[in-house]
């Protein structure tokens, strides 16, 4: 497996130069920030940003993401011309060489927390989500006052697409989904790209819009809306772990045996109740996934794809983007080579 790690390009406060000074990374994953939604992604941008990268001797590994144009899920008649755009964006990235595109198919917002700033014993911060101070937020009636979000929509805008999603249920935003998956997919295949789907974040339905990768039988529905390897999985455990009745690794297993899983998100979280949880450090002992279990079961699939650490804490004083610092990320990154080169050395038929 490649040990890669996220960096928001030009924007992002630590640059490429740090992140290389991580020893076990090999791999970015990145995206290009000013494309508005729906367009190409110029192959001559892409390429900026690879060179860039490699200039570092790292490798521009996992496009995160191209975002979905929400007329694409809410079924729109202008799908056409922003599927056209996707798959040209498809075919760019393959022509590049670059691997894996991890994407997503949330409505109208795609991560949701309710602090980013949670302020943990040690005067670590982490993101976290409460259930209950979501439910009680009528979005038609209140500025969206949410990390993250503020600034996302105007009020109008908010309004039409929640008008739009009235008429949106699981099952249409399924048909919509799978109407988008039969054309970019054969395409992707094609330019030799897999794409892997992100897990709904949380992984279950927010503000009464629908969400659909979620769960086991999400997850069966989309493997088989299209045959391909191409038509992939980012297995995201903090985000698919935040439903406590999912059992990751034997999901990786069924999931990665089918060659289906290319890109792999790992982090910890703890709930607070069943709905609820914050973002603890990587390692197993704080938080509810068994992060020794899921590298067990990534190495049984032999995974070749690419794991990054997921979303850490801020610590050592650091600012920036929440979740995004360098320091507890660099430390999971760490963490998750050590379970991995333990697990390696001690299962005589991985090596
Ligand atoms: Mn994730």
């Amino acid at each position: 497996m490649k040990f890669c790690f996220r960096w928001f390009g030009k924007e992002d406060p630590i640059p490429l130069i740090y992140i290389r000074q991580i020893p076990v990374i090999e791999g970015i994953v990145s995206a290009l920030y000013d494309v508005p939604v729906g367009d190409v992604w110029p192959r001559d941008k892409i390429n900026v940003l690879k060179k860039e990268v490699e200039a570092q001797g790292l490798e521009f590994t996992v496009i995160e993401s191209i975002p979905v144009h929400e007329d694409i899920k809410i079924g729109k008649a202008s799908r056409e011309k922003y599927i056209d755009n996707y798959c040209q964006s498809v075919r760019n990235m393959g022509e590049l060489e670059i691997p894996i595109l991890c994407y997503n198919i949330m409505p109208v917002f795609d991560w949701m927390r309710t602090n980013l700033e949670k302020e943990n014993p040690d005067g670590s911060t982490s993101l976290s989500y409460d259930h209950s101070a979501l439910k009680e937020i009528d979005l038609r009636k209140e500025a969206l006052d949410l990390p993250g979000w503020a600034t996302a929509y105007t009020h109008e805008e908010l309004e039409e697409l929640l008008d739009a999603y009235s008429k949106v249920d699981e099952n249409k935003l399924w048909i919509n989904f799978e109407y988008f998956l039969k054309q970019v997919v054969p395409i992707a295949e094609e330019s030799g790209v897999k794409m892997a789907i992100h897990i709904d974040d949380p992984p279950w339905s927010i503000f009464n819009l629908p969400r659909i990768i979620k769960d086991e039988k999400g997850l069966d529905r989309l493997v088989n809306a299209v045959d391909s390897t191409s038509n992939g999985i980012s297995f995201c455990v903090g985000s698919l772990g935040a439903n406590m009745h999912i059992e990751l690794p034997r999901l990786i297993r069924k999931y990665g045996k089918k060659g289906r899983i290319h890109f792999a998100h790992l982090r910890n979280i703890k709930h607070t109740s069943e709905y609820s949880f914050y973002e603890t450090p990587h390692p197993t002992k704080f938080g509810d996934n068994d992060m020794h279990e899921i590298m067990k079961a990534l190495i049984d699939i032999k995974f070749e794809g690419a794991i990054r650490p997921d979303h850490g804490r801020m610590i050592w004083g650091e600012k920036g983007r929440p979740g995004y610092g360098l320091y507890d990320r660099a430390l999971g990154s760490m963490y998750l080579y050590g379970l991995w080169e333990g697990l390696q050395k001690s299962i005589p038929h991985t090596k």
